[in-house]
């Protein structure tokens, strides 16, 4: 007997995918999606071929089999099979030793996103050590730290973003970093099909031609990573001197544009315009300036400014790739400052830059206990967390809610995530830091496979796929709809679901009863938690006819358009900002006193482990990574098949790849202070001069001490954090390549 499920994808893609399972025998035998949407339908809930391939991944003979406890060194991956109740005896045992030894703030659980489902292990983890007096938690994320603290300096929050179906009624669109034809999004790519099937221009800024470059855009400008801010300076400088920019937008709405409209107090020379002007420095933002800067071609500059400025509305997008960087808060800043200059704030088919984020239906959220403990750290500090937690303070680590740490993190509980080792920065100081068994004491891990975090626990619990448990499944960022997780299969070999053993940790810890408010099933609790959204998100249907069809798309949708309000009516409708205005100049950035790393106005700086930095002499190649195709981060990696979309090789251009000797083909050595990577060159025109580029995501492999097989872009990345909101400067990175060995022997 055969049987379809409806399932759906629960990784952390920026999409989100109808599955329908084919159950055979207990089998998932084929793998069916949701035909492509009809044109009017305005969620795209087609499966990629990541979707389409999420039996072959998640339900593989590579699958872990039982629980597991360390038996060698951390981290040499040398394991022994135990019993599941063994396995909640140690856990439950070294949870209460450290929470009596060292306190509730030494227990920390890291970012994953390997399953974002409402009842994530993340989650529920979270929650019992909450009900259990507490733990130290983070904010910020891997994904978007520097706009999400950046964009709120000028408008007050970073809901900035308008629906996606609006994107056709521009009339150019200028995607900066932002690659949804390869990099979900949401459903971007579909809206940027749909506004080009209208006659759009679309124009994509990158250093690579990447996928949205080829497949939509019209136009490709290759540009220097980390140079974002210059090219919009100059841009900025092109509308100003030739009086393109909107001055009424910019007198009614903003503060700190020019002299007039600054602030009470600040002395002179400090607007946006003593700065693109020169009037404060002596240098003129000119389209040469910045030539220099970005590689682009003065002339292009000064073109891209004219046809922005004269192409009414126009969306200037920037994805998250240019605020993955040193100076990644410029970058977010910069972008909205180009859309105040020419008005396409508020407005339908405009952009008002920064993150992006929009107002839509609410989505189903796991009710978390509050925390009692209130401290905080960014998210991307936790290995210093391990190394120097109680040394942490607020002006220079980003430290919130207490003034010191209680103690340094002496337990990670780290779920269905790869963040312990593979998708941090920096590799090789992060493993030596958990092979340190005497600074974190204990590291949990739960994972569907054996990755290079699963090896540093010492205690592995082997997870179960969406196939396995039910789930609700929440739009990533945009989109209007939400799905259920049937259950298709029984777990796997002897996997459970967080959920299931986590109930047995909270009996132990005399918890149960809270932590399962009254011993719920995940259905109850999957049920409870729909229901309490349906109290106010009236559309939705009873649960059991949500669950039958596999998910939700709503049909009433509002259209929102970021600030739509504040200027159709300023005088009832202030920006949420200290001054009630748009703050091209913030003095909240300005009292940090730091104008150098963290001007008041969003202008470029130079960052580190970019252009400007010293070491450029001795590593003179920028090296970025991107969001690939074939894997969800490093999601996919076990399943070769996914291989073939897209090699894990290091792109390199023809010129810096002629210099080195190397052909396309060769092996080569990619190399900084932080480690080194052997991976075959891609030798191509599609990436400009003096960059590099690798997919990001593949699982470290280490050959011997140092040298790492995969092309695992984090054994080159650097731990030091941006200035202002001490996210993780990715993508930028200085390297050296050298041939390793010939392509022809
Ligand atoms: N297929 C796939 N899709 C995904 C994910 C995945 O792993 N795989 N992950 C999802 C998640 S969690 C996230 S956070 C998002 C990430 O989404 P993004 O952060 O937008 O993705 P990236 O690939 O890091 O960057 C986008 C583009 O920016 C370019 N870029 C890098 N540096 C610069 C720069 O300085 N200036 C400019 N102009 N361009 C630059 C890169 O070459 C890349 O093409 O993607 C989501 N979608
Ligand atoms: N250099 C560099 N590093 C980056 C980035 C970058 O652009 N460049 N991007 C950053 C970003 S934006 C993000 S969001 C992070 C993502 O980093 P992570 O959150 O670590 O995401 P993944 O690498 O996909 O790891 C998810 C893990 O969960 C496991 N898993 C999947 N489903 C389940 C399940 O149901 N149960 C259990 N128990 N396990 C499961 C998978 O096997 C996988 O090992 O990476 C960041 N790291
Ligand atoms: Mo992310």
């Amino acid at each position: 007997m055969e049987k379809w499920v409806l399932t759906s994808g629960t990784n952390n893609c920026g999409g989100r995918c109808i599955i329908k399972a084919c159950v055979k025998n207990g089998q998932v035998v084929k793998i069916e999606t949701e035909k492509p949407c009809e044109v009017g339908d305005e969620v795209s809930l087609t499966a990629c071929p990541r979707g389409i391939n999420y039996s072959e991944t998640f339900l593989s003979d590579k699958r872990l089999r039982y629980p597991m406890k360390r038996v060698g060194k951390r981290g040499e991956g040398k394991f022994e099979r135990i019993s599941w109740n063994d396995a909640i005896k140690i856990i439950a045992d070294e949870w209460i030793r450290i929470r009596e030894k060292y306190g509730m703030g030494s227990r920390y659980v890291n970012y994953s996103t390997g399953n974002m489902g409402v009842m994530r292990g993340y989650a529920l983890v979270k929650h019992l050590l909450a009900l259990d007096g507490g733990f130290l938690d983070y904010y910020n994320s891997y994904s978007d730290a520097c706009t999400t603290i950046a964009t709120p300096y000028t408008y007050g929050t970073e809901i900035t973003g308008n629906s996606l179906t609006e994107l056709k009624k521009s009339k150019l669109i200028i995607l900066s970093g932002h690659n949804p034809a390869e990099t979900r999004f949401g459903d971007f790519l579909w809206h940027l099909k749909e506004a080009k099937k209208a006659g759009v221009k679309i124009i994509a800024i990158d250093p690579r031609f990447s996928d949205t470059a080829k497949s939509i855009a019209d136009e490709w400008i290759g540009i220097k990573p980390g140079t974002d801010s210059a090219l919009i300076d100059a841009m900025a400088y092109v509308l100003y001197t030739k009086e393109l920019h909107d001055k009424e937008f910019l007198n009614k709405f903003c503060i700190g544009f020019d002299e007039e409209h600054m602030p009470q107090g600040i002395k002179s020379g400090e607007s946006y315009e003593a700065y693109i002007t020169g009037k404060k420095d002596g240098i003129p933002k000119t389209p040469l300036w910045a030539e220099a800067i970005t590689g682009i071609d003065a002339k292009k500059i000064e073109l891209l400014a004219i046809e922005y400025a004269s192409s009414k509305p126009a969306a200037f997008i920037q994805g998250w790739g240019p605020q993955r960087h040193s100076n990644g808060e410029q970058a977010a800043r910069s972008s909205t400052l180009i859309a105040c200059m020419t008005g396409n704030v508020g407005v339908a088919g405009g952009w008002a830059g920064g993150k992006g984020s929009i107002e839509g239906h609410e989505k189903p959220a796991f009710p978390q206990a509050k925390n009692p403990y209130s401290g905080k750290i960014p998210v991307f500090l936790w290995t210093d967390g391990i190394i120097r937690g109680t040394k942490m303070t607020a002006p220079d680590d980003g430290l919130k809610g207490v003034e010191k740490l209680d103690s340094d993190i002496k337990m990670i509980i780290n779920l269905a995530g790869n963040i312990l080792v593979n998708q941090h920065s920096d590799i090789n100081r992060t493993i030596k830091i958990l092979k340190d068994e005497s600074l974190c004491e204990f590291i949990l891990c739960s994972d569907l496979f054996m990755t290079p975090s699963a090896k540093f626990a010492d205690i592995l619990l082997p997870g179960t796929s969406m196939f396995e448990n039910e789930n609700i499944t929440r739009p990533w960022m945009y989109g209007d709809f939400i799905l259920y997780n049937n259950k298709a299969i029984d777990p796997m070999h002897e996997s459970r679901f967080e959920y299931d053993w986590l109930c047995d940790l909270a009996k132990k810890l005399g918890l149960l009863e809270k932590f399962s408010m009254g011993g719920k099933s995940l259905t109850d609790y999957l049920e409870y938690i729909y229901e309490e959204l349906r109290e106010r998100e009236k559309e939705l249907p009873q649960f059991n006819v949500f669950v039958k069809n596999g998910g939700y798309k709503y049909k009433n949708n509002k259209t929102f358009i970021a600030f739509s309000r504040q200027i159709e009516d300023p005088d009832n409708c202030p920006f949420p900002t200290p001054s009630g205005k748009i703050e091209i100049f913030s003095k909240r950035l300005y009292d940090m006193n730091k104008p150098d790393e963290i001007p008041a106005i969003p202008k470029y700086t130079k960052g580190f482990e970019g252009i400007g930095d010293d070491k450029k002499d001795i590593y003179p190649l920028q090296l970025i990574g991107w969001h690939t195709k074939r894997r969800t981060h490093s999601t996919h990696e076990s399943n070769e098949k996914m291989a073939k979309l897209e090699a894990q090789r290091l792109w390199i251009s023809i010129v810096d790849a002629k210099k080195r000797g190397i052909c396309d083909g060769d092996m080569v050595e990619v190399y900084n202070d932080r480690g080194k990577i052997n991976i075959e060159a891609f030798v191509t025109d599609k990436i400009i001069q003096g960059v590099v580029a690798m997919p990001q995501g593949a699982w470290y492999k280490p050959d011997g001490e140092s040298c790492d097989k995969a092309g695992s872009i984090n054994v080159l990345t650097t731990s030091k954090p941006t200035p202002l909101a001490k996210g993780n400067p990715q993508h930028s990175n200085l390297v050296e390549v050298s041939i390793q060995s010939s392509r022809r022997g």
